[in-house]
C-alpha cells in the first residue's frame, strides 16, 4: 500500500508523467571562446567545433579549434541574414536564419553553399539525430524535418510537469533526447522524443556566474555541443569569452 502511494507520488498514475530529474552542471574544463561570437548554433565533429553566429552584419559559419578557440575557417553570411541554429547531416552543415525563412546547406569540407531551403516562421535552434532534424522557433514547439529537403515531418509540444515549456533555443540531439537551453534563463531541459516530455531540468547558473562576459543584455547562455566519444557536453553563451566542458550530475551531489 505504501509502495502504491509512492508510485502515485512519483507519477505512476496513468496520464501523469514521471518525476523530472534535477541536474546541475559540473565544470570539467574552461576553454577560450571568441567573445565577439554571438553564438547561435554549436556542434562538435571530429575534434572541431562548428559554430553559427548571429546579428545582422556579423553572422557567420565557423570551424573552431576547441583547445585554443581559434577560428580556423569562417564564412560570412549576407548582411541581411541573421545566423541561427546549426546541425550536421553527414557531410553537410545546415544553418538556420532567424526571420529570413532560409536554411542554408553547406558542404562540410569547404563551406561551399550547396542550396537553400525555405520555411515559414522563425528559426532558432537545430540538431540532427541521424534520422530527422529537430528545430525550435522560440516557442514550446519542436519541429521535426526531413534532412534531405527540409520538409516538415511532424511537431511536438514540449511540456514540463504538463505545462508548455516556452522559449526553447539552442539544441543538441543525443540519443533518445533533445537538449535545449531556455532563452534568457540559466537552464537547460532534456526532452524525451517523441513525446516532448521534459525528463530532466539542468541548472547551469554556475556557468552564468563564472562567465566574464560584458554587460550586453543579450549575452545569455546559448550553445550546446555533445561529444559522443566522451559523453561530455560543451556549453557557452552569446559573446561569452569562455567555453565550458561539463557533465550533468544530480543537483544533490556534493562538489569535489
Ligand atoms: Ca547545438
Amino acid at each position: 500500500m505504501r509502495r502504491m502511494a509512492l508510485l502515485l507520488l512519483l507519477g505512476g498514475w496513468p496520464g501523469l508523467s514521471a518525476a523530472v530529474e534535477r541536474l546541475r552542471v559540473e565544470v570539467l574544463e574552461v576553454l577560450p571562446h571568441d567573445a565577439r561570437a554571438f553564438t547561435q548554433g554549436l556542434l562538435l565533429h571530429e575534434g572541431r567545433f562548428y559554430e553559427s553566429t548571429g546579428r545582422y552584419g556579423h553572422s557567420s559559419l565557423r570551424e573552431v579549434d576547441p583547445a585554443s578557440g581559434e577560428v580556423l575557417r569562417r564564412r560570412e553570411l549576407d548582411p541581411a541574414w541573421f545566423g541561427e541554429g546549426l546541425a550536421r547531416v553527414d557531410d553537410r552543415l545546415i544553418q538556420l536564419t532567424w526571420r529570413e525563412g532560409l536554411a542554408l546547406s553547406y558542404r562540410l569540407d569547404d563551406f561551399r553553399l550547396l542550396g537553400v531551403y525555405q520555411y515559414g516562421g522563425e528559426g532558432w535552434g537545430l540538431c540532427y539525430d541521424g534520422e530527422s532534424l529537430w528545430m525550435s522557433d522560440g516557442s514550446a514547439t519542436l519541429y521535426r524535418r526531413d534532412p534531405a529537403d527540409f520538409s516538415l515531418r511532424g511537431r511536438v509540444t514540449v511540456r514540463l510537469d504538463g505545462a508548455p515549456q516556452e522559449r526553447l533555443n539552442e539544441l543538441a540531439c543525443v540519443g533518445e533526447h533533445v537538449y535545449a537551453n531556455i532563452w534568457h534563463e540559466p537552464r537547460l531541459v532534456r526532452i524525451d522524443k517523441p513525446s516532448g516530455r521534459v525528463s530532466a531540468e539542468i541548472d547551469a547558473s554556475a556557468l552564468v556566474a563564472a562567465s566574464r562576459r560584458g554587460d550586453d543584455r543579450e549575452a545569455v547562455l546559448n550553445g550546446i555541443a555533445h561529444d559522443a566519444a566522451s559523453g561530455d557536453f560543451y556549453l557557452t553563451g552569446k559573446l561569452w569569452p569562455e567555453m565550458f566542458r561539463v557533465r550533468f550530475v544530480a543537483s544533490s551531489a556534493v562538489a569535489d
